[in-house]
């Protein structure tokens, strides 16, 4: 057998599009991911509140983890001896690590940034820590992530046009460290991230550096930072086009339902957020009529579930009085429901948009999407 029979590569295959929106299948040696994808976050090698056979059970084929989290504790030395992330946790099929430089700025104290990256005191124990583009490839590395993302830099919004600048500059020098760094490791991805705020030219110039590198991927950080959906959807009007079309396109840390909707329209492949499972945790639910907030009293006596169309286990066996109840009384079962809803929830607007781009009616879909939530929770 040759090398490449032995060892399946990372690919992507489109199979149908719909406007700009796209349907595909990433190939990798952990299994297949259909796309458009939504990745669950587990950043602490776990999706809080679920257990890994629930979170396949909502249909997800792939989690997202984060350096920045994983190499503070329990630390990434440790997790390679034990076998891996994967093992580790119990999920045996993809995962995309995040590389931790936004982390790092959200999270960390007394941060240090310089050309050879970035030094902060863990949000933990105020220990000391460095990372730079090649410690972030070898903890991606050790983690054994099948998606590495390259490290980067994210300014917050707004910023001026110089700062995003040289930011942006900063991550093209830290993305090609990266792509050296992490070199070649046959059925492992490396993905870009695409920098620049808001701005056409620099969002440009960010994907030529990138493309000229050369990724198995491009994500498209630097959005969902503060400049609201309307910036942002003007922001994906152009910037995915600028990457290449036979590559999966990732929008990092987004979003709402609508959100991903709406980015989806426009021609990216790939999501994360925490809001399905940090929300579920707050007593946050998410439905096709929208936002429900089971902490009102005025589901205290409502004997009906949560979404009499949804087949998850929290709907299928749970009233709103219960769920009411043991969220007012913070049992664990409460987080547990509400987030294998959300998850469920989120996982089923992916397998529908799937559906609708590859039957061509992604627009009639998207319509009655929006009018169902107009309408509100009955
Ligand atoms: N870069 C990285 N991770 C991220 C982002 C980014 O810009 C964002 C921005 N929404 C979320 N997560 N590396
Ligand atoms: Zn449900």
């Amino acid at each position: 057998m040759t090398q490449d029979a032995q060892t399946p590569r990372f690919s992507f295959s489109l199979n149908a599009t719909d406007g700009r929106a796209r349907t595909g299948v990433i190939s990798t040696p952990r299994g297949d991911i259909r796309t458009p994808a939504f990745m669950p976050v587990g950043t602490a090698a776990t999706v809080k509140a679920m257990m890994p056979e629930s979170v396949r059970a909502t249909g997800a084929d792939i989690l997202l983890g984060n350096t920045y989290h994983l190499m503070l504790r329990p630390t990434a030395e440790r997790i390679a001896r034990l076998g891996g992330l994967h093992k580790f946790m119990n999920w045996e099929r993809p995962i995309l690590t995040d590389s931790g430089g936004f982390q790092v700025m959200s999270l960390s104290d007394l941060r240090k940034l310089t050309e050879k990256g970035v030094t902060f005191r863990s949000h933990i124990d105020g220990s000391k820590h460095e990372l730079t583009p090649e410690r972030s490839m070898e903890i991606q590395k050790l983690l054994g992530s099948d998606i590495v993302m390259c490290f980067d830099e994210c300014p917050a919004l707004p910023a001026d046009r110089d700062r995003i600048a040289s930011s942006m500059r900063l991550s093209m020098r830290w993305a090609e460290r990266s792509r050296e760094a992490f070199g070649d490791r046959p059925g492992h991805a490396l993905f870009g991230i695409q920098q620049g705020g808001l701005e056409r030219d620099f969002r440009e110039e960010s994907a030529e550096a990138l493309k000229k590198i050369g990724f198995d991927g491009y994500a498209l950080g630097g959005l969902a930072v503060g400049e609201g959906q309307e910036a942002m959807f003007g922001c994906l009007d152009f910037a995915p086009d600028m990457l290449p079309t036979d590559k999966p396109r990732y929008l990092m840390g987004v979003g709402k339902p609508d959100d991903i909707v709406g980015a989806v329209k426009r021609g990216i492949d790939m999501m994360d957020c925490v809001l399905p499972s940090r929300s579920g945790r707050t007593g946050q639910a998410w439905t096709r009529r929208g936002q429900v907030n089971i902490k009102n009293a005025r589901h205290a006596d409502d004997p009906r579930p949560l979404d009499e169309h949804c087949s998850c286990p929290a709907c299928s066996h749970y009233s709103r009085a219960y769920l009411h109840h043991v969220f007012r009384a913070q049992e664990m079962i409460s987080g547990m429901l509400l987030t294998w809803h959300n998850l469920h929830y989120f996982q089923e607007i992916m397998q529908d948009m799937r559906d609708a781009i590859a039957g061509g009616t992604f627009a009639a879909w998207e319509a009655e999407f929006h009018a169902k939530r107009a309408m509100g929770d009955i």
